[in-house]
């Protein structure tokens, strides 16, 4: 099963480029940590990331939260992920039907398409979604994840939607990253990424409906292959050393797993 494969080999088994690319930052940095910046400052985003940014594999962004959000940042924070080595996935959830998304995708305040290496998708209008999210643009591939499980209680999503999703991303193997989800079972590709939001050590949800597990759980019971930690980091005293503290918790597990 997929959970026993190293990222090394899995890399060589991805179908998207971006997805071969993250499995390969994974196993040269030894991190399956996502940060999520859920901040409202453009400073305080680019004041994180140097600071964690080293630790991760991936930035997970809600731009549509920033205040001062400008083209400068854009730049700054490409210039971060060179120099850092990380990836950037726009956490966007795109639910509507294929040519809103194409204009939502591209233009706009955002223009994500032109920075962001990866955008997640909900799958709940159908494959017009994706056939808008074409794989790539000025010549750069770019991956998507698919939503086919959420962490918060009470979501409406069943087994037979997540089913239909995980069919739905095998028609388009250049494009799909991967899936954001919560259990080992829900796919078997080894050329996908598992991303598994709602981790946290030092609590089990929060006032509004969000369910934490441990990196324990979620990488060696749930099947993760990259944990998002979000406010387990960003509200820290120290984000830096709580980033080393979860990218060290969550390797362990990783090679635990491959262990057998
Ligand atoms: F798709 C999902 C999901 O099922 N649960 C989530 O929590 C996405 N998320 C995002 O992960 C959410 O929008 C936050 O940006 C982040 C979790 O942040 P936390 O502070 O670790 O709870």
């Amino acid at each position: 099963d997929r959970a026993s494969i190293s990222f090394e080999k899995r890399a060589e088994l991805a179908t998207n480029q971006v997805a071969k690319q993250l499995f390969e930052i994974i196993a040269l940095k030894k991190t399956n940590l996502c940060i999520s910046v859920d901040l409202t400052s453009t400073a305080k985003i680019l004041d994180l990331l140097e600071k964690v940014g080293e630790h991760v594999c991936l930035v997970k962004t809600h731009v549509d939260i920033i205040e001062d959000f400008n083209s400068d940042f854009v730049i700054q924070i490409k210039q971060l992920s060179k120099r850092l080595n990380f990836l950037i996935l726009e956490d966007r959830k795109y639910a509507d039907i294929g040519n809103t998304v194409s204009l939502q995708y591209l233009n706009g305040l955002y223009k994500i398409g032109e920075w962001a290496d990866c955008v997640t998708v909900h799958s709940l209008p159908g494959e017009g979604i994706l056939k808008a999210l074409n794989g790539s643009t000025n010549g750069v591939s770019r991956g998507v994840f698919l939503l086919a499980e959420m962490s918060s209680e009470g979501n409406l999503i069943t087994p037979d939607y997540t089913k239909a999703t995980v069919e739905m991303a095998a028609k388009y193997p250049d494009l799909i990253t991967g899936f954001v989800c919560q259990n080992k079972d829900t796919f078997k590709d080894p050329g996908l990424i598992q991303l598994t939001p709602g981790v946290q050590l030092e609590t089990s949800g929060d006032s509004l409906g969000q369910i934490y597990n441990t990196p324990e759980k979620v990488i060696l019971d749930k099947g993760a292959d990259i944990a998002v930690v979000g406010r387990g980091i960003v509200a820290a005293k120290s984000p830096e050393t709580q980033a080393v503290v979860y990218k060290n918790a969550l390797w362990k597990c990783y090679q635990k797993r491959i262990s057998g």
